[in-house]
């Protein structure tokens, strides 16, 4: 898959997909040997960058912070909508993570700021039968992961990369940082987080890639 062209044809854009869709069916980049996160710190099939390249759908939403709404909801006691000062408002974390994309590049030591996961948590308080949470995207894209996995203390909306306002083309002006899986959980141009008693299986879930997407288990496409 190559880099996301800017205003991408849509000829273009049905290649990419495609093309994504064939490494799925052939199994591309799988070794077969499962790694270790304590002795490696490269996981199995990938390949260190340093530039950090840009992939998506090639649909690049406008930034307009006026408009800007995050909604969180679904199976959790108090909803929220914040707009961009209530949002900055909130307390801010730092992580610095490596990122690992199922394309084949990780990039070590990226400096994240944001909000937590865990302080969404304990304000939006999640049912007690609330297992998944789907992100839901600007350009139409979705993704989902366990709601254990949310709760990870790693886990961050971030607004902000090495100290500067996260770029549009990376998921500006917030993005989802799920560091321990593949970048495709970490969803960009975030709109809306739902917690839910059921899975929804998002874009990539749904055209041969794996629903959890461990890279230290190569769990980079659906069986
Ligand atoms: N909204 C949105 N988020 C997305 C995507 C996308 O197409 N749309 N692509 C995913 C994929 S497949 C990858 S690898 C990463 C890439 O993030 P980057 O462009 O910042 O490197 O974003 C993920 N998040
Ligand atoms: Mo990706």
């Amino acid at each position: 898959m190559t880099d996301r062209p800017d205003d991408a044809p849509e000829s273009k854009r049905a290649k990419l997909i495609a093309s994504k869709q064939a490494w799925a069916r052939d199994g591309r980049l799988l070794t077969g040997a499962p790694g270790d996160p304590v002795r490696d710190r490269l996981p199995p099939g990938q390949r260190l960058v340093k530039d950090w390249p840009v992939l998506d759908l090639g649909a690049l939403p406008q930034r307009d912070l006026e408009k800007w709404r995050l909604r969180i909801d679904g199976a959790v006691e108090n909803r929220i909508i914040w707009d961009w000062p209530a949002f900055q408002s909130q307390p801010q974390s730092r992580i610095r993570t490596d990122i690992h994309c199922v394309t084949g590049w990780s990039r070590y030591d990226n400096g994240w700021e944001g909000v937590s996961a865990a302080h969404i948590l304990d304000l939006v308080k999640p049912h007690a039968e609330a297992r998944h949470c789907i992100f839901y995207s600007r350009d139409g894209y979705t993704t989902n992961v366990r709601l254990d996995r949310f709760a990870d203390d790693e886990v961050m909306l971030a607004h902000s990369w090495e100290g500067k306002p996260l770029s549009q083309p990376h998921g500006g002006p917030v993005r989802v940082v799920m560091p321990k899986w593949y970048l495709w959980k970490s969803a960009k141009w975030l709109r809306r987080i739902e917690f839910s008693v059921d899975d929804k299986p998002g874009y990539w879930e749904t055209r041969g890639y794996h629903n959890e997407g461990d890279p230290w288990k190569e769990e980079r496409y659906s069986d």
